[in-house]
């Protein structure tokens, strides 16, 4: 009977620490990244390349080894949220910029919605960009 209480109470300390070493380690937080447009705007048309950075915003720098996603590109910023475009991921690019190309057929602002999975952090950065198409 007693060994069991000790046992119970050293597993209950093994676990302790191992919580605590965990919050140890996740330092940095899947909130210190955002989501920033390489161009703003684009020119009307097909086949048209967005280029974003994932950036740490406690080092200011482009992360290169992030797996970014677009979940969807419509003109929700001009009141038209029905109007959605497909986007396409491109392989290549500079290291830390991510590209994606689309048909933008109208002029006006354009919501590129985000998502990104970091190495080592838990969690996923979102992140809404607006994308300007001109004539
Ligand atoms: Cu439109």
């Amino acid at each position: 009977m007693k060994g069991l209480n000790i046992s119970r109470a050293l597993r209950a300390a093994l676990i302790g620490l191992a919580v605590a070493g965990f919050a140890g380690f996740a330092r940095a937080d899947i909130k210190d990244y955002e989501f920033k447009l390489v161009e703003p705007t684009v020119t009307v048309g097909k086949d048209k390349i967005v280029t974003v950075q994932l950036i740490n915003k406690t080092t200011g720098k482009p992360v290169p080894d992030a797996v970014i996603f677009a979940t969807r590109l419509d003109m929700a910023p001009e009141g038209m949220p029905e109007m959605a475009t497909r986007i396409a991921p491109m392989p290549g690019g500079e290291s830390g910029a991510y590209q994606f190309k689309a048909t933008f057929g109208m002029a006006g602002r354009w919501l590129l919605s985000l998502g990104a999975k970091v190495q080592g952090e838990t969690g996923t950065v979102d992140g809404k960009l607006v994308i300007t198409a001109q004539k």
